[in-house]
Order: structure tokens, then sequence, then C-alpha cells
């Protein structure tokens, strides 16, 4: 059974399977679409070459003689090897490491005032979507888990054509000007002589750039702080970065900001489990994902607006032409308007989330470009760079790229195109089409906006000019681990520079943000720290801390949770296959891990559970909890000896997760995996029949305690982690 099969089993409640089947049953045009183009190699026809001749071998090729040279003559084998030859395009640029799924966008609350495009307008509107999340700064096949911004792009196949998002987790960018993206990016990627170090910004070049370059410091907050080592792609916020012109029918013009909110929360990893996992799992988010939509967990996100009428767009002490900028939701609230599922991966990677070829100036009328100048070049760079990626002119043809509404115009010929465009080619023209459509009939009209007027020079408005305030602003918005862990990346990252002048520029530029974060990170550097030069303006918003509860973006749940549930021959059948149903109704992915994949043996004659992990092909990093069944028996007796228990049970511990045990494991985790860490929690289980403390949950071994053996973990699980532990004593 594979690993999304038997997660598949293990969710298929009541409650979940007829959510899922409402979700499969919505009707969506693109999958319609798409179903044109699909060749559904299990309906097999036999082997032909590309021309259709069937052929009776494909593993020997033509000889003259036995043992004689293959003869070029041998049609199919020239043709097979040709195309393996030919099957790589370059990749992306940048985000080149990614995975998407289609899904559907319904709005509940309309927008008119906004905007008159019909998708933020009808609420009886179902539109497909597909996403694709990315890392930046790695190659196609770099790891998943690596300290990175994420992309978050988003497709609406909407009747008025194809609108993209091209979105990111943090929502803010690192340059104001898109002339400088080539050189960000040149930065951060592998240097040029040696290439390495791959998909890291833990390097000179990245740093040296970074300290040159003031403006991205609001960014590099981000990027230092949790948001950039998610847990998952289910579990991040997504921002459309720059401020967009929303235009309503009476031509009125507001500058908008894109979000999208999990519903599951916004969690990250840590950052040793994130070093870990990268060779342990280097596709965790991508199967992360996958085994979620297969398993019927469906991802969600909310979509919000933050708007400012454009008689408004000069109350802040900020330009909101700068994406370097956010506009705090205490200025600004976020109002959520509709939401978006994923429900369905995508059967082949190449011709789907390889090809999918997003651009910002996939608009559709009602929404416009600003004049942010992060974003016209950007926009003609999505444009420019899919003519070398995809080949050629014709990409809008490719299938995933193909609007769900009827397309006529009079670009004609190029590279693979592949309609027969029948009709004229030019307009105006005597037969009267393809002919333009007027604005009232839906055709697009870009709304007239006043010019300031000025000089023609390379010039940046005068508020672009502060970088540091809202860095302090994100700094401030922390709660202390948060503050922990941000000084811990600088640290790593800094630390892992060699040149002793670019380390001296940033803490510079560190001081600029904070006096005690340039002090400490000057401490774990052992260089001295830097007196204040520029006080901390000393304010906060409540809407940006991931860990500290007054952030209403954030939620804290179980569900779409894993757990690993660690048995051994002899295990206690009640309580496991207890914690496992409960589980699987709640949404809570369970995986068991036993000494062999396949069936283990309970202390319960006849009774047994299927196993997904062995021991050794699982490590604690790729759950959210740990629970070691109790049990008896020769296998039980060993269990001090049981390396791959212990570590399992350290390094959750370590990492702050839910780690719990029943029964005669108990003991084990006090006197062996965690010793002296414990032990006020054991002697409380002698009078109750289970506790919790700090993300350690004790059962004993009797079924009658499973309820709340049950409600423990759960209550645990939702908090993601244990952060008020002390794991200072714990290596793993
Ligand atoms: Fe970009 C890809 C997000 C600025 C040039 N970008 C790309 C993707 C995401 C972003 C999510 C991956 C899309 C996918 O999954 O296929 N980029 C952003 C955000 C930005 C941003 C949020 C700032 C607000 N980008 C930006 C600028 C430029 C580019 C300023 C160029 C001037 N980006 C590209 C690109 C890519 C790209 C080179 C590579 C592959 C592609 O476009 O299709 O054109």
């Amino acid at each position: 059974m594979s690993l999304a099969e038997s997660i598949k089993q293990s969710v298929s409640s009541g409650v979940e399977s007829v959510e899922k089947s409402a979700h499969k049953a919505i009707s969506n045009p693109k999958q319609a679409q798409l179903a044109d183009f699909t060749v559904d190699y299990t309906k097999d026809r036999g082997i032909a070459t590309h021309f259709g001749v069937l052929q009776s071998d494909t593993e020997t090729a033509l000889k003259a003689g036995i043992r004689g040279p293959t003869l070029i003559e041998d049609t199919h084998a020239r043709e097979k090897i040709t195309h393996f030859d030919h099957e790589r395009i370059p990749e992306r640029v940048v985000h080149a490491r990614g995975t998407g799924a289609h899904g559907y966008f319904k709005l509940h609350t309309p927008i008119p005032e906004v905007t008159y495009a019909p998708i933020l307008n009808d609420t009886t509107l179902t539109t497909p979507t597909f996403v694709r999340f990315s890392t930046v700064q790695g190659f196609r096949g770099s790891a998943d888990t690596v300290r990175d911004v994420r992309g978050f792009a988003t497709r609406f196949y909407t009747q008025q054509g194809n609108w993209d998002i091209v979105a990111n987790n943090n929502p803010v960018f690192f340059i104001q000007e898109a002339i400088k993206f080539p050189d960000v990016i040149h930065a951060v990627k592998p240097d040029q002589a040696k290439e390495i170090p791959q998909a890291q910004s833990a390097h000179d070049n990245f740093w040296d750039f970074i300290g040159r370059t003031p403006e991205s410091l609001h960014h590099v907050m981000w990027h230092m702080s949790d948001r950039n080592i998610p847990r998952s792609y289910r579990m991040m916020q997504g921002f459309g970065v720059h401020s967009f012109v929303c235009v309503n029918a009476k031509g009125q013009r507001s500058f908008v900001k894109f979000h999208w909110k999990p519903k599951l929360g916004i969690h990250s990893l840590v950052w040793d489990e994130a070093l870990k996992i990268a060779g342990q799992d280097p596709d965790f988010h991508r199967r992360d994902l996958y085994d979620a939509i297969e398993a019927g967990s469906y991802p969600e996100y909310e979509f919000g607006v933050q708007v400012v009428p454009e008689e408004k767009e000069h109350d802040f002490d900020f330009d909101l032409l700068d994406s370097t900028k956010i506009i705090p939701e205490e200025l600004v609230p976020v109002r959520y308007i509709g939401s978006m599922v994923l429900n369905k991966c995508p059967d082949d990677f190449f011709a789907e989330t390889e090809q999918i070829a997003f651009c910002t100036q996939h608009m559709v009328p009602g929404i416009e470009h600003s004049n942010d100048p992060l974003l016209h070049l950007r926009s003609f760079s999505y444009q420019d760079t899919q003519l070398t990626r995809l080949g050629g002119p014709n990409w809008n043809l490719l299938p995933i790229n193909r609007p769900v509404c009827p397309v006529f115009n009079t670009h004609r010929d190029g590279y693979m195109q592949t309609q027969i465009n029948k009709g004229p080619n030019y307009w105006p023209n005597r037969f009267g089409t393809p002919h333009p459509v007027a604005g009232k009939d839906g055709g697009q009209v870009l709304s007239p906006q006043p010019l300031p007027g000025g000089v023609k020079e390379r010039v940046r408005g005068p508020k672009f000019s502060e970088h540091y305030s809202q860095a302090t602003l994100f700094w401030n918005s922390m709660s202390d681990v948060e503050k922990e862990h941000i000084v811990g990346a600088f640290s790593f990252e800094l630390g892992r520079c060699d040149d002793k002048g670019v380390i001296e520029l940033m803490l510079e530029q560190i001081n600029f943000i904070d006096n005690k974060l340039a002090c400490l990170v000057a401490q774990s550097l052992h260089l001295q720290p830097p007196k204040e030069v520029h006080p901390n303006h000393g304010k906060a918003t409540k809407f940006l801390s991931q860990i500290n509860p007054v952030n209403s973006n954030n939620a804290f749940t179980a569900v779409g949770r894993r757990m690993a549930l660690f048995v051994h021959d002899g295990f206690d059948f009640g309580i496991a296959s207890g914690i496992k149903a409960a589980f699987a109704g709640m949404g809570v992915i369970v995986n068991v891990v036993g000494p062999r994949k396949g069936k283990i043996n309970s202390s319960t004659t006849g009774t047994f559970l299927e196993a997904h992990f062995t021991f050794e092909t699982c490590r604690s990093t790729l759950f959210d909890g740990v629970f070691f069944v109790g049990g008896r028996g020769p296998e039980y007796d060993k269990l001090k000896r049981q390396g791959r228990w212990l570590h399992a049970a350290r390094e959750a511990f370590m990492h702050y997760k839910t780690v719990g045990a029943s029964g005669s494991a108990v003991d084990w985790l006090n006197k062996y995996a965690l010793p002296g860490e414990i032990d006020r929690l054991v002697d409380n289980l002698k009078s109750e029949g289970v506790v919790a403390e700090q993300g350690v949950v004790l059962a004993g071994s009797q079924v009658k305690e499973a309820p709340m053996l049950i409600k423990s973990l759960t209550d645990e699980m939702s908090k993601h982690r244990a952060w008020g532990r002390d794991v200072s004593a714990i290596a793993a």
C-alpha cells in the first residue's frame, strides 16, 4: 500500500468523506478542458511511433546480424532516443523548485464599490484555479525546506480570461525597483565560479548585496524569521505584495493589496528540523501537499483585500507604491471576501506544474497595474522569460495556460502553433471579425489616470528613502521565542560568511533596525556589540507574530497534522487503535511505525496494525507529534536498547513537538529517552489516568483512558509546538 493510500484509508471517516465528495462534485470547466488534452495510458492501444505505427518491440533495436551494429533504419529506436534527448527545458530562472495543485475559488462577499471584475462580484461563480508553490533560490531539484521566500502563485481561470496573482509568503520584497532584480538574484544564487552553495542565502554574496541595499532590510527580517521555513504550504500566508489598482463601475480607483490566509494557521519548522529534513526528505513540502489532497484533507485559504481609495493615497508615512512596505492591518484592515480550496493533484508534473506560465500582466478588466516601480518591468519579465523557457510565442496554447473562455485574435504562426486559425489575421477587415469589444460589452478599457507630469529622469518618490521603520516594526511585533529564532538565523547566516567586511557592514545595518538585536547577533559571532545609533520607535502590530495568539490571522488546530504511532510486536491494541481511529475522524493523519512494514501483532491475539514506516525509514522530523505505545513481550523488554525509538523521542522533544507514551512506554520514556525531564509528570500519572504538560502526554495502558488521552493529544498538537519547554539539555 502506498503512503497516500494508507493515509487515505486513515482519514476515511463519515464527516471527511461527505466533505470530500462535496468538493469533488464541483464542476470545473478547466478540468473539462484539460480532459480533452489528456491521454490515458492505462487504456493501452499498444506502443506506437509518434505517428501512430504500432511497434512489436521497444526493447531491442534493429541490428545487422546477431552481435552486429545497430541500424539507423530503426525509426522507432531513433525516435525514442531523440525524444528523450530533448526532454529537458530550461528551468525557471527563479522559483525553479516548485509544486502545484488544482482547486477552485468562491467569493462570499462582493466588492462592487472596489471593482467591477465579475470574479470579485458574483457569488454564484466557482472559478477554477491552479496554484504553484515554490522556493526562490534553489535549482529545480533542490530541497524543499531551505530558508527561503516561498512563491504562492495562483491562476484564476475566469470567464473574462486568466487572472494571475503571482504572490509570495512574505508581504514585502527585497527591492523597490525591478531593474535591481537581476542583481539581487545573482547575489543570492550559487556563486558564479564554484556554483555553491545551493538554495541558501547563508553566504558572502547575498549578505554583501543586502548590506549595501538598506531597502532590503524589512524583507530580510521576514527572511530571518520563522516565516521562511514554513511547516507546510498548507500553513502559509500569501501576499500579492504590490498595491494593485482596482476600478469600480463608476470609474473610481482604489489601491488594493491581495492576501491569502490558510485555514490551518501559519506555522513553521524549527531550524534544526529544516536542515535535517532537507536531507531526510527533500520533497517534504511537495509530499505534504499531495498526501493531504489525496487523503481528502484539502488545503483551504481565505482570500482578503486591503483597500485604500485613490484619494487617500498619500495618507501614510510610507508610499503605497513601495513594495518594501506593508500597510499595517491596524491602519487598513484586511476584508476577507472569499476562499480557495485545493482539491486535485496534477496528473502530469511537466505538462501542468512545469509548463504553467504565470504573468503579473494577466489581469482581468477591473484590476490593473499601479505605478509601483517593481511592477511594470516585472510584468515585462514574466512574458519575456516564457519565450526562452517554453521555446517560443505559442505557450498560451499549452493546455495548462489556455483560458477557459474563447480566444480570438490576429496573432498567428510561430514555433509550435497547435491551432488551425481559420479566417482573418488582421484588423480592420471587411469581414468584421475578430473585432475589438467595447468596454460596456466586456472589452478591457484601462481606467484613465491623471499623471503628475514632471521631468524624465531616473528617480524614486521621496518616501522611498526610509528603509528601517518597518523592519523595526516587524522585530517589535515578534514574541520572545520568535525573536530568539531571528537572532539564531542571523547568527547562522552571517556565521557562514567568510568576509569580515560583509559581516561588519550587515551588523551596522541591523543596528539601525534595533540595537538589542544587533548586540545579540554580534555576541553570537564573538564580535564587539555596537553602540545604539538609531533609537527603536517602539511601535508594533499584532498581525505578524505566528506564536502570539492575539494575531487573528493565525489559527491553531490539530487538523491536517501528522502523528507517528510507534509500536513493537506485543503493543497494547486498545490504546493504539483508539488513537488511530479517533484521529482519522478528526483529519489528523496517523502513520504507524513498526519494526517492519506491514502487520505488527499486538498483545491481544488476532489483533494487529499495519505499519507504513519502519523504525529505519522514518524520522521524527516528518511528523508533528510522536506517540510510543506501550506493550508486553520480549521486544518491549529490550526497548532501552532501541536506538531509533530513543532518537525519535529526544529529537521530537528537542523540536518542541508533542511527545506521548502509554503503559510500559512511559517508564521507558522517563528512564531512557528523556531522563530527568518528565519525572514530575510521571509521578502525577500514578494518581491520574492521563497527564499532559508542555506537549508531553502520558497515559496508562487501559482502554478506558483512551478518550482523555486523545483529547490531551489533540489539545497539545493544536498548539503546534510547546514553546515553553526547556530543551537545553537535549541533543539529538
Ligand atoms: Fe518573480 C517567477 C513572485 C518580483 C521575475 N516570481 C516568480 C514566481 C513567483 C514570483 C511566485 C514563480 C511563478 C511560478 O510558480 O511559476 N516575483 C514574485 C514576487 C515579486 C517578484 C512576489 C515581487 C513583488 N519577479 C519579480 C521581479 C522580476 C521577476 C521584479 C523581474 C524584473 N519572477 C520573475 C521571472 C519568473 C518569476 C524571471 C521566473 C519564471 C517565471 O517568472 O515564470 O520572470
